[in-house]
Order: C-alpha cells, then sequence, then structure tokens
C-alpha cells in the first residue's frame, strides 16, 4: 500500500489534497464572477463553492486510481459530475421542487438570487459540464476522444430521465403516498445511485479497465449508490439541520418515501451496513489501488452529514 494510505490519517490527508486539486480543477473551469452577464456567474459560483463535500469528485479520482485512468481526463469528469451534482441540488431546493431555504448551510440560490437566476445557475452548470468534457485537446488521439465520449454518454444517461432526472419524478410522484419496497429501491437507486454509479464507472470507460475491474466497480457502485441514499434518509430522521447543513426532518414531513419510513430506522442502519461491506468486498481484489474506493465507502456510511 502506499504508505500514506496506511493510517487513516494518511488518507484523510490525501482527500484533502485530491479535494484542493478538485476546487482548482473547478475554478479554473468557470468564468469569473466579473464575466458578463456577472449576475449569472456569481450565482453558479455561489452553489458551487458553497462548501460542499466533494464526495462524488473523490469517488471519480478513487475509481480512476484504482484503474489507471489518466489524471486530466479523470479531473475533467470530476468537475463535470459535481457540476451535475449542485445543478440538481438548486433545481431540487425551487419552489417548484422541494422549496428548500437552506443548502450547503447556506441560503438556497433562490433565495439568494431568485428563481429564475436560480434555474438558470442550475442550467449553466448542466450545460459547462458537458461542454467541460467536449473540451479534448487539438490532436488528441482518436481512441482517447472515444474514451472520452464513452464517459460522456454515460454520465448524460445518469443525469437523464431513466437516472437522476427520473428518479426525482418518481420522488414527486411518490410524495405524500404509500410506497412499495421495491420501488423504493427504483427511486433511490436512480435518484442518487445513478449519478454515484456514473462517478465510478466514468473512469473505468476513460482507462479502459479489464473486464474484471469493470465488474468489480459495477459491484461496487451499485452498493454505495444505495448506501448513500439510505444513509440520507436516516440522517434526515436523526440528525439535526445545523449538522446537516439543510433542513432536517423535511422528508417525514413532506411525506416523503425513505427508507425509515418503508423500513424503520433499525432496519436502514442494518441495510446500510451491509451495503458497506459488499462494496468493501467488491474493490478487495484491487488491493491498494482500491485503498481509497475502501475508504470512501466507509466514509459514504459512518458519516453523520
Ligand atoms: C432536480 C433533476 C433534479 C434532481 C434532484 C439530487 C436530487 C435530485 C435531489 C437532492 C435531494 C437529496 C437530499 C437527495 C439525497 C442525496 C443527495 C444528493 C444528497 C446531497 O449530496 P451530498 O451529501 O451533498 O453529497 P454535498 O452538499 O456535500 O455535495
Amino acid at each position: 500500500m502506499e504508505p500514506g494510505l496506511a493510517t487513516a490519517e494518511g488518507v484523510a490527508a490525501r482527500f484533502e489534497a485530491l479535494r484542493g486539486q478538485v476546487e482548482r480543477a473547478l475554478e479554473a473551469a468557470l468564468p469569473p464572477e466579473s464575466a458578463w452577464p456577472a449576475t449569472i456567474h456569481r450565482a453558479v459560483r455561489y452553489s458551487l463553492f458553497a462548501g460542499g463535500k466533494r464526495l462524488r469528485p473523490l469517488l471519480v479520482l478513487a475509481a480512476a486510481e484504482a484503474v489507471g485512468a489518466g489524471g486530466a481526463d479523470a479531473l475533467a469528469f470530476a468537475c463535470a459530475v459535481e457540476m451535475i451534482h449542485t445543478y440538481s441540488l438548486i433545481h431540487d431546493d425551487l419552489p417548484a421542487m422541494d422549496n428548500d431555504d437552506l443548502r450547503r448551510g447556506k441560503p438556497t440560490s433562490h433565495k439568494v438570487f431568485g428563481e429564475a437566476m436560480a434555474i438558470l445557475a442550475g442550467d449553466a452548470l448542466l450545460t459547462r459540464a458537458f461542454h467541460l468534457l467536449a473540451e479534448v485537446d487539438e490532436g488528441a488521439p482518436a481512441e482517447a476522444v472515444r474514451r472520452r465520449l464513452r464517459a460522456l454518454a454515460l454520465l448524460g444517461e445518469a443525469a437523464g430521465t431513466t437516472g437522476l432526472i427520473g428518479g426525482q419524478v418518481m420522488d414527486l410522484e411518490s410524495e405524500g403516498r404509500a410506497v412499495e419496497a421495491a420501488d423504493l429501491e427504483r427511486l433511490h437507486r436512480a435518484k442518487t445511485g445513478a449519478l454515484l454509479g456514473a462517478c465510478v464507472m466514468g473512469p473505468a470507460a476513460l482507462a479502459p479497465a479489464a473486464a474484471d475491474d469493470v465488474q468489480r466497480l459495477q459491484r461496487y457502485a451499485r452498493a454505495v449508490g444505495l448506501a448513500f441514499q439510505v444513509v440520507d434518509d436516516v440522517l434526515d430522521a436523526t440528525e439535526e439541520a445545523a449538522q446537516l447543513g439543510k433542513t432536517a426532518g423535511k422528508d417525514d414531513a413532506a411525506g416523503k418515501a425513505t427508507y425509515v419510513r418503508v423500513h424503520g430506522i433499525e432496519a436502514a442502519r442494518a441495510l446500510a451496513a451491509r451495503l458497506r461491506e459488499e462494496a468493501l468486498t467488491a474493490v478487495a481484489p484491487f488491493g491498494p489501488r482500491g485503498a481509497l474506493l475502501a475508504a470512501l465507502a466507509r466514509m459514504m456510511v459512518d458519516r453523520r452529514a
């Protein structure tokens, strides 16, 4: 194992370093606040740099390390995913959707910039994500361009109507209704799991990874994708807003379909722990190259925010 990853402090320092890379790349990927038209660039930056955990970019970089995907491609993919994630949060908070006042510990985009500008900030982030991935170096080998396109298509599918958007539709339609366990799993896998899955499978497309490694990553992605949302449901029911940086107890108040509502808190916690073990088993064969993925699976399940 890389010596730095043998201890919890070493892993934390490595994630800090990777987070720094992501921050700098995101900074460079967006026009400055002063660029015309300034309002939209202020709104985009307000949400993107509001203090998110950067879990998705870290997953991308961890998966890239496991399969040996190239640094610049993986970093661009990591930025694109974080932009799409932030767009989804801005739109999710709108009055027409979850109508939330607090996100990442700050007033939501529409509270600060108004609804129209918040919609546009989300649109701008979604657009910039695919724009960024389409920016390949002049003279890049055809094979490298093909791999990038494969990763881009995978991300488009995850963000689309059978992934993130589909899950959000199901979520809105399930409000105040009794939801079967199987439908709840489908909802969570689409709304949250699809984008997390793309974080793991994008680097596999960029590398490209061997068939065995693809299977390992798929198994890992399925496990952490569901585990993350199950834990989110538990935290919404058990933690305070100050801890979460967003309104707490909202799911229950809105009559949302959650694992806590359908299965109860203890069963939800037990499921998350089983999924964490499943994820760890899946990436064990990577050995030291999978150390960051393993650490992220633990962080995603054991987190408090
Ligand atoms: C509007 C198309 C559209 C989709 C919205 C992502 C989503 C779908 C809704 C967000 C509601 C929500 C709380 C989902 C739970 C999972 C989730 C995405 C939590 C937030 O992710 P974190 O904890 O947030 O990684 P940070 O702020 O740390 O990036």
